[in-house]
């Protein structure tokens, strides 16, 4: 039996990592060994990935799977090895899915033979079209803009926050960018239309095609691409008395997060993880300094941990975003090493 490559692409925030973990629960029903890759620019999807699913977890982190050739081998290696029949693979936020694709085809190929490989999938973010579309097609960030050109197929996700009447004028926006692409609807969260996907992405298979984006989009991306930064770090901590780090974690993330708005920064992804002796749990920003928790535990107290956090962010450089996080931690009043990662 061939082995089957389900690989995610789309942009940070629309709704990959919770994707894959649904899928990873649906496939874990059926009888094939199943294994996933996550791809992203710091290890805190990789800690929740590994934490939450029930099968091999690998990872790269910091750079495109496309530039980071050597671990792409080593980790589709060491999934082989274990006789993994399907593999999730999650692509970067900033990924080039064309690339990747061609990427993760030539290394199946020499490494082990048969395998499928669905047809290019781009997930976006439903509610961010809704929300920011006023008319023009280039008003969608370029690094979406040139995912999404090169769809086969597009999943409009989180239809839970979308109104039902707004899916003509999301289809209306994906087609001025994509005419050829098949788009699904789902709501990663709620777990609507996921399985069918799942069907469509088992069943269909990619094939190569000469890229599809247009010199301009191309040209938007590079600027775009050129003005991001982003950095992943290790903190570990003490805090003075055991508090309830959420918290904690709410206070460092918006703190930091405002810091860097401060400076003229725009975030495109703040993500955490903590693991503490007892516990761990994931929390994100939103670009309007909101934070999300999982598992949402208000009582959970502890004393000490190690933090992974990692930060995309428009229009700052690397020193401000680490002088923002040390800022604020010492607001916590804890005792702390930072390390890059
Ligand atoms: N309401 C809603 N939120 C979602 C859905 N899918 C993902 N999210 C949230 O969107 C944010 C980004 O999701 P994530 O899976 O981390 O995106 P990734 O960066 O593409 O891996 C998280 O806060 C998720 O909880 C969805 O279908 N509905
Ligand atoms: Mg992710």
């Amino acid at each position: 039996m061939p082995v089957r490559l389900i690989v995610l692409g789309g942009h940070f925030a629309s709704g990959k990592t919770t994707l894959l973990l649904r899928f990873l629960a649906l496939l874990k029903k059926g009888e094939g060994r199943v294994g996933a890759l996550v791809n992203d620019v710091g290890p805190v999807d990789f800690k929740l990935v590994a934490a939450m699913a029930d099968c091999p977890v690998e990872e790269i982190s910091r750079l495109c799977m496309c530039i980071k050739e050597k671990d792409l081998k080593a980790a589709l290696k060491r999934l082989l090895d274990l006789n993994d029949e399907i593999i999730l693979v999650e692509e970067i936020g900033f990924g080039n899915p064309h690339k990747c694709w061609n990427t993760l085809s030539n290394h199946m190929s020499v490494l082990n033979g048969p395998f499928e490989l669905n047809p290019i999938t781009v997930l976006v973010d439903g509610e961010f079209l809704t929300k920011s579309y006023q008319g023009f097609v280039s008003t969608l960030p370029p690094l979406m803009e040139q995912q999404l050109s090169e769809a086969d197929i597009i999943v409009v996700n989180k239809t839970d926050l979308i109104p039902v009447d707004s899916k003509e004028t999301i289809e209306g926006i994906l087609r001025g960018v994509n005419a050829r692409a098949r788009i699904f609807f789902i709501s990663a969260a709620s777990g609507e239309g996921v399985d069918g996907l799942l069907s469509e992405l088992m069943t269909t298979r990619w094939t190569p095609r000469p890229p599809q984006t247009v010199p301009e989009v191309t040209q938007r991306r590079t600027e775009e691409f050129s003005n991001m930064h982003w950095s992943a770090y290790k903190v570990e901590f003490e805090l003075p008395d055991e508090s309830a780090f959420q918290d904690t974690m709410r206070k460092i993330l918006t703190l930091s997060g405002d810091e860097m708005l401060k400076s003229g920064g725009q975030i495109v992804r703040v993500k955490a993880y903590l693991e503490a002796p007892s516990n761990r749990i994931y929390a994100s920003l939103t670009p309007d300094l909101n934070v999300e928790f999982y598992p949402n535990s208000e009582a959970l107290k502890i004393r000490s941990g190690v933090l992974t956090l990692s930060f995309v962010v428009k229009g700052i450089k690397g020193e401000e975003v680490s002088s923002a996080l040390k800022k604020a931690l010492s607001e916590t009043g804890g005792k702390f090493t930072v390390k890059r990662v």
